[in-house]
């Protein structure tokens, strides 16, 4: 059969609504089935192990159950909690007459239900609870690699990647030994992650082959993710025809590339049944796409999506398309417009089975960006919202900043106002994604801390309603297990503000960047302004912010549906944290706070260089009651972020004393 067939999608109408997760397809090859219930037989027996206890026979007693609603003698206690329909990847949850269950319709609920079981530890064997059906609110859950098989000359191993080489390559193949594969397959099967792309989606010459002569290399990964309910990805190089193929085009329109397509990815199916599908950056920052044959994203997903659909897979096809070699002279080009023009145009055109990814702000991961407007301009079209848990643009996993509270802002954003739908409601149809901060690193995430931010991602995708502090205090838990009460608490004291402490350092009031060009780290107010990449911020000796109002500017507001086009059109209106992003204001200009826009550069600048100092403080008070390796890698983070906060304050404040003339009503030393 051809389940993604069965959705006609072409004639996809309608709301987004609609596409509720449930509605896609599944996968074709349960591959997974049998591996999974193995894992879980297999964590179980570990778990005895370590804490006692051992997994019994059917007939003797028992502390936990778990068991597929569709097994034959279901034990009484799993009867009484049974539910019509407990749906893929959920699980229901009980404890009664001293006995925990968990049940489930597939494996992977097993496996989801065993990790919660593990989250909870003591508590789930404590006090009766009543029966509870946990169900994923997004069906795709994915993490990006920006991995490459060979060190890029430039870019390293790990494409923006802060924690060593790749957990995949090395020396140019796929690792000999896949061990940390399976280990990080399990990290994130415990987050509720069950996706990965395994190379960056800048596509160079040799992890194109990936798809074609490498490919073995591609099911030894799998292999290793497949018993924790992971299916692998691959990015892949729109001219493949060309590259790898030896055809003359990569038109999407033309027969023998569509040929090429379907034979080439039939045959990584027959390779890995249960493959997820492809992810395409096109027509970005020098990676090639449809528009060199004149034809539209649209073509160029749907091409792919009709190569994937007979096998059950996807292609997550990136929104984030933008001219990079913009003329800075030219105040006419907005970059933050580009994704909504390129591609709002389209909605309705793309397959059922094709998903536009795109980021949750329209600029590039800044500290604070408002939410996307593409992401409310395509209710015709299954949309994944893309984050980034690797801290590019956030501190490089050398500063503490827990990005939960970030996303959780995001995924709860209502585009139509108060009681409308979500974006998390809008994602539900095609999945949530970010880009990963792991690599070889022994902490997995460099920052030890960093792996907070892992561990949230996969939980929001899960539960997208749920608070980043109690998700980090989860994270505490299962991190320092046993941890005497001063590690939760400090830990808590240091990260749950740590955005925001980031946000105050950094660039003011949303108008994002003023980092230094190329690695992207550290200050450099001016280091972006008079480049080609669009990303400015106009700042002269009146005032600063990007004008991007319809009235006056680059007509950005208007992207919005209301209430929001016309909340960020006002100067009174738009929120304070986001003034410069679309608005170009005197340094006098009065915020909602009521303090001046200078004055409050000054005034956040220097909190929150105290605040990295006091996080600094609060740490050492850990000396001794965490691993002695693990303080020191904190530490050692700890004193380059602070250096690096009072980098950012000094030029930042110094830039804008020199632009504006106007003192610090404090007469606090700005150099
Ligand atoms: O943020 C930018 C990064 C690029 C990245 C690009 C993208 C993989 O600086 O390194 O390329 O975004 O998202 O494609």
């Amino acid at each position: 059969t051809d389940p993604v067939g069965d959705l006609g999608g072409e004639a996809l109408p309608g709301p987004v609504a609609d596409l509720g997760g449930e509605a896609l397809p599944g996968p074709v090859a349960d591959l997974g089935g049998e591996a999974l219930a193995a894992t879980v037989r297999a964590e179980a027996a570990e778990a005895c192990e370590r804490h006692g206890g051992a997994v019994v026979a059917p007939g003797e007693p028992f502390d936990l159950v778990l068991a597929l609603s569709s097994a034959d003698a279901l034990p009484p206690e799993a009867q009484a909690v049974r539910e019509p329909e407990i749906g893929a990847e959920g699980f229901v949850l009980a404890r009664h007459d001293d006995v925990t269950v968990v049940l489930a319709d597939d494996p992977a609920g097993l496996l989801y239900g065993w990790f919660e079981v593990v989250r909870l530890g003591e508590a789930a064997f404590g006090e009766a609870r009543p029966a509870r059906a946990h169900r994923p609110a997004l069906r795709r859950r994915m993490l990006d690699h920006w991995d490459n098989i060979d060190v890029h000359p430039v870019m390293g191993q790990v494409e923006r990647g802060y924690s060593g080489g790749s957990i995949f390559w090395r020396d140019g193949a796929a690792r000999g030994d896949l061990a940390r594969v399976r280990a990080y397959a399990r990290l994130l099967a415990a987050t509720g992650v069950n996706a990965v792309a395994i190379n960056n989606v800048n596509v160079h010459a040799t992890e194109a082959r990936l798809l074609t002569d490498r490919l073995g290399e591609v099911a030894a990964i799998a292999a290793e993710l497949r018993p924790y309910g992971i299916r692998v990805h691959l990015s892949v190089n729109f001219a493949s025809p060309i590259v790898l193929g030896g055809l003359d085009s990569a038109d999407p329109l033309d027969e023998g590339v569509r040929e090429w397509w379907a034979r080439t990815t039939a045959h990584v199916y027959e390779t890995i049944p249960d493959f997820g599908g492809y992810v395409v950056k096109a027509d970005s920052e020098g990676q090639p796409g449809p528009f060199a044959y004149g034809r539209s994203h649209a073509d160029g997903a749907n091409m792919l999506a009709d190569a994937l659909a007979p096998h059950g897979g996807v292609v997550f096809w990136r929104a984030f398309v933008y001219n990079h070699r913009q003329d800075w002279r030219d105040r006419s080009t907005d970059r933050a417009r580009a994704a909504h023009d390129h591609f709002a145009p389209l909605d309705g055109q793309f397959r059922d089975n094709a998903i536009v990814q795109v980021k949750y702000g329209p600029m590039d991961f800044q500290t604070r960006e408002p939410v996307s407007p593409v992401i409310a301009a395509m209710p015709g079209t299954r949309l994944a919202v893309e984050l980034q848990v690797t801290q590019e643009y956030t501190g490089q996993q050398r500063h503490v900043c827990y990005l939960g509270p970030m996303w959780s802002e995001v995924l709860g954003f209502r585009f139509w106002g108060p009681g409308e739908r979500t974006v998390a409601d809008v994602a539900a149809g095609g999945g949530l994604t970010a880009v990963s901060n792991v690599g070889d690193d022994p902490y997995w995430t460099g920052h030890p801390l960093a792996q907070a931010n892992l561990y949230a991602f996969g939980r929001l995708a899960w539960a997208p309603d749920l608070d980043p502090a109690a998700i980090l205090d989860e994270w505490i838990g299962l991190t320092f297990p046993g941890g005497p009460g001063l590690v939760r608490a400090t830990l808590h004291e240091m990260m749950d503000g740590s955005w925001e402490t980031y946000e105050r350092y950094t660039a003011p009031l949303g108008v994002g960047f003023m980092v230094r060009p190329g690695h992207h780290y550290g200050p450099d107010v001016d280091g972006y302004e008079y480049t080609p990449w669009g990303t400015y911020h106009f700042a002269d000796r009146d005032g600063v912010g990007v004008d991007r109002t319809r009235a006056t500017g680059t007509g950005y507001t208007g992207q919005y549906p209301a209430p929001w086009s016309e909340v960020y059109e006002s100067l009174a209106e738009c929120p304070d944290e986001l003034l410069l992003f679309f608005h170009h204001v005197p340094y006098e200009h009065v915020l909602q706070s009521g303090s001046t826009v200078v004055q409050h550069i000054y005034d956040t600048h220097f909190a929150g260089a105290e605040e990295a100092a006091a996080m600094r403080l609060a740490w050492e008070k850990l000396a001794g009651s965490v691993d002695e390796a693990l303080y020191a890698r904190v530490k050692e983070r700890l004193d380059e972020q602070v250096r690096c906060a009072e980098e950012w304050r000094d030029q930042v404040n110094t830039y804008f004393l020199r632009k504006s003339g106007v003192p610090d009503a404090h007469g606090r030393p700005i150099h």
